[in-house]
């Protein structure tokens, strides 16, 4: 309020408000000024990498006048807003997305034409902001999207990594991690260098007695670190929406500085502190459903859920409401465990700050808070040592003890006597090194817990969190199976279809309501729309196939069936399955006459997806992909007949031009285990068919497209247990194609046999807790359905047309609109315009 100008002024600052451009020769006037100011070039020495920054910038400021709009607005509605916490926002290329979303592709297009450029190679210089490691960050990512789109007053909160997640170097087939420095030029955040909140960690608690006998609390000592926000600007689609996502980054507070230190000559050390000051935000730690319980990781949760609810907390006092309408205002969202303390931080806020009685204040957090679990795994689950929180976070430990104490007092009330219950559900695990449960933690404070797809979210309710159900009550757990946005999967991703299905349906308000693609059903028999389709199809694959020409240097056919499966290299995800199952095409073609090789289908496997820098095994499967590709791919028996492509550094620009290409994806997780996988629902709605289990998002992909339309195979979950079972306490027998398979490797053939012992262990010696020895059978069996019906390519096209139809459920649209009315009970702020 301080810094607003005066009524008598602000007539010139009305007159020269800022429109933003509109079309081409606005558009183009504003590249020539920055390549020439901002950038201090000019058209002598303009390249790729200047042109996209002007772009980039001239971009920025078309979104960042909406941006101001729409936060004027939210803040003049002062209506409930939705906060988003996420350690991961795996964004992709930002201009692309931009462009299509203000709907000024067109116009920059063609500007960028008039000024010698052509935009794919524009967009092509675009960095991909990377803070994420896989499905639980692009879902992070989607959720913006549609939260900005669908008009919803929304922030996102998240760490500002100067390192995202390691770029992929694939030599001499293994795994090499470069880091992700992407920061050099960054046109799409801003600095705020005014917005900063000071952090404590370490230090002791000292409790005294206010005037009226009530013991304080009072956290001292320790350390303050500083956050300083960065501002990312969510352009929503067809919508003048700009929604925000805050980033934080680390830095030493000033006051930390140590200026006697300094005056004391002792520089390096004064430096030093900054530094250390600085590691909290310099890297997203790379793994994907896996947790390492590393302090600077507790470190990284707790600056970033402290910096953020101090935020969130200093809007909500400027309304000069009463605390008890903080719900009525706000609602946090947890994305996993990951920023569980913010239960913990908000309790604090209120009893010890903001003094609060604490039944009041838990009242007032348990109301604020929704949980969404995203993992069954146990190694995924996370646990914190005591002994490590009672030395970062002293106060917060006493907070969690209390917690706890008044949670499992209610329960011993409800159920007396059932000691083994309060153990059980107890936020502290009493085994040799005491650890903090965070997600019993999450549960216990949230109003909400949900999981992400049907499967999962029965699985969690019966197995990990079912005494938590009897506790609470079967309402307080619900579901919400994921979506993807289809602005950036189909229309950016896939132009051309989006276009085909656009003529077909009056225009694109399919990317608003993703159930009118049912539209396009009545064409599956249609001739004319089948060629087009198959066209489509044909130039994306015929664009993959260049890429890999020219990356790994080898030549694909892009007649024949591609079948790809990209996602993070896990166990759990089956990739070795995959694998296994090419060593075993290929042994059969060699075993065949060249007149009956040349029969079969030709058919390229395609891999692609980074293993956590510590998984030994991912990295091993990574390196037997690799050698099984160079002795496929150079054998002149086999020709085009089988191609085995390992991707370098999948991410999510690469993505965009994969999944379009695909004819078949693998999503082939034993069941239970993959939550929802939200990968499965882009390969379809880019028209292609899923070779799959029933796992995970597939079930509902295969209710809604319908089971003549996919291809599933393999244990179903309920027989996942006493397979297990049975393969610890008898003999497990392995299909004889199998043991060929294992035989080939072991033979040699695929480069030094010791290099993949402990992979074929793992599934015969060592209890195949994956299952890959059960399924393999009836994968094979389905793979040669795939290569049958694919060679009926009028069937094939009319099964991608009819799926395509049929996947409006998945939209990330639907998914935030049941978020809104079912866990956040927050209505969009709609824009007249
Ligand atoms: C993933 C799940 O593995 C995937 O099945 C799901 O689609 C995605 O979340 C979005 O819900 N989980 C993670 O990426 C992860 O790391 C552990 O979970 C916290």
């Amino acid at each position: 309020v301080e810094a607003s100008i005066p009524e008598p002024q602000r007539e010139a600052w009305t007159k020269h408000q800022v429109q933003g451009f509109t079309d081409k020769d606005g558009f183009e006037k504003e590249v020539v000024r920055h390549v020439e100011t901002t950038l201090a070039r000019s058209l002598y020495n303009c390249d790729e990498g200047a042109a996209y920054s002007a772009a980039a910038l001239a971009f920025r400021d078309r979104l960042i006048t909406n941006w101001n709009k729409t936060q004027q607005r939210q803040t003049f509605a002062d209506s409930k807003r939705v906060y988003y916490l996420s350690l991961e926002f795996l964004m992709g290329r930002a201009m692309d997305n931009a462009m299509l979303n203000l709907g000024l592709k067109n116009v920059a297009k063609d500007g960028m034409q008039d000024l010698g450029f052509r935009i794919e190679d524009i967009i092509g210089q675009e960095h991909d902001a990377a803070l994420g490691n896989g499905g639980l960050g692009r879902l992070a990512a989607c959720f913006l999207d549609s939260l900005a789109s669908l008009d919803y007053p929304a922030w996102g909160y998240g760490l500002r990594y100067r390192y995202g997640i390691f770029k992929q170097e694939i030599i001499n087939g293994y795994q090499v991690e470069v880091p992700d420095y992407w920061l050099d030029f960054n046109p799409w955040e801003f600095p705020r260098h005014d917005v900063t909140v000071d952090i404590q960690f370490y230090g002791n608690v000292r409790k005294s007695q206010d005037e009226n006998g009530k013991s304080v609390a009072h956290w001292e000592g320790g350390e303050i670190v500083t956050a300083v926000a960065y501002d990312v600007p969510i352009p929503g689609y067809a919508t003048p929406s700009t929604n925000n996502l805050r980033l934080w980054s680390s830095k030493a507070s000033s006051g930390e500085f140590d200026f006697q230190k300094f005056n004391n000559g002792d520089y390096e050390s004064s430096v030093a502190d900054q530094q250390r000051a600085e590691t909290i935000s310099a890297v997203l730690y790379p793994n994907d459903n896996l947790e390492r319980g590393k302090e600077l990781r507790l470190k990284q949760q707790y600056f970033w859920v402290a910096a953020s609810l101090h935020d969130i907390v200093r809007r909500f006092k400027k309304s000069k409401r009463a605390w008890k309408e903080f719900p009525d205002q706000v609602a946090i969202q947890l994305n996993d465990t990951h920023p569980t303390l913010a239960i913990v931080e908000l309790q604090r806020i209120l009893v010890d700050k903001e003094n609060l009685e604490w039944d009041e204040a838990w009242e007032i957090v348990t109301s604020t808070f929704g949980y969404t679990n995203h993992t069954v795994l146990p190694e995924a689950l996370e646990k914190w040592s005591v002994g490590l929180f009672q030395h970062l976070l002293p106060r917060h430990l006493q907070i969690i003890y209390d917690i706890n104490l008044f949670f499992l007092q209610s329960v011993e009330k409800k159920f007396p006597k059932d000691h083994d219950l309060l153990s059980r559900v107890s936020i502290i695990e009493e085994s040799q090194v005491k650890m903090v449960r965070m997600a019993y933690l999450a549960i216990i404070g949230s109003h909400k817990v949900n999981g992400v797809a049907e499967l999962h979210s029965d699985l969690i309710q019966t197995t990990i969190f079912r005494d938590f159900v009897t506790i609470f009550g079967a309402d307080k757990f619900t579901n919400v199976t994921n979506g993807i946005t289809p602005r950036r999967w189909l229309h950016q991703a896939n132009p051309r279809l989006s276009e085909l299905i656009a003529s077909k349906t009056g225009g694109y308000d399919f990317l608003k309501d993703l159930t009118l693609l049912n539209q396009i059903e009545q064409y599956a028999g249609d001739k004319e729309f089948r060629k087009e389709w198959a066209e489509i199809k044909y130039a994306n694959k015929v664009r993959l196939a260049k890429y890999i020409k020219s990356t790994l240097d080898v030549t694909v056919n892009p007649a024949a069936l591609f079948d790809v499966q990209v996602k993070r290299i896990h166990e759990y995800k089956r990739q070795q399955l995959n694998i296994f199952g090419v060593i075993h095409r290929y042994l059969a073609l060699k075993a065949m006459s060249p007149e009956e090789r040349k029969k079969q289908l030709p058919r390229v496997s395609i891999f692609g997806g980074k293993a956590a820098p510590g998984y030994w095994m991912a990295k091993q499967i990574i390196h037997l992909i690799n050698n099984v590709g160079a002795v496929v791919n150079n054998d002149p028996d086999i020709g085009d007949q089988l191609k085995v492509i390992f991707l370098e550094d999948y991410n999510v620009s690469k993505a965009e031009m994969i999944i379009p290409a695909n004819d078949i994806s693998e999503h082939i997780s034993t069941a239970g285990t993959e939550a929802s996988g939200t990968s499965n629902m882009k390969f379809v709605l880019n028209g292609g068919l899923i070779i799959g289990t029933c796992d995970g998002a597939n079930i509902e992909i295969t209710r809604e497209v319908g089971q003549e339309n996919i291809f599933l195979f393999g244990t179903l979950s309920e027989d996942v247990e006493d397979l297990r079972h049975q393969h610890n306490y008898s003999n497990h027998s392995i299909d004889s194609n199998l043991s060929k398979v294992f035989e080939a490797i072991q033979s040699g053939k695929f480069g030094e046999p010791n290099d993949f012992g402990a992979m074929i262990s793992a599934v015969r010696d060592h209890g195949d807790y994956y299952l890959v020895s059960d399924d393999f059978e009836s994968y094979l069996d389905t793979q040669k359905m795939v290569d049958t019906e694919y060679r009926n390519q009028d069937e094939w096209i009319a099964k991608c047309i009819r799926s395509v139809a049929r996947m409006g459920f998945f939209s990330s649209d639907r998914c935030i609109n049941e978020y809104a009315e079912g866990i956040w009970n927050v209505e969009p702020l709609v824009v007249k315009n």
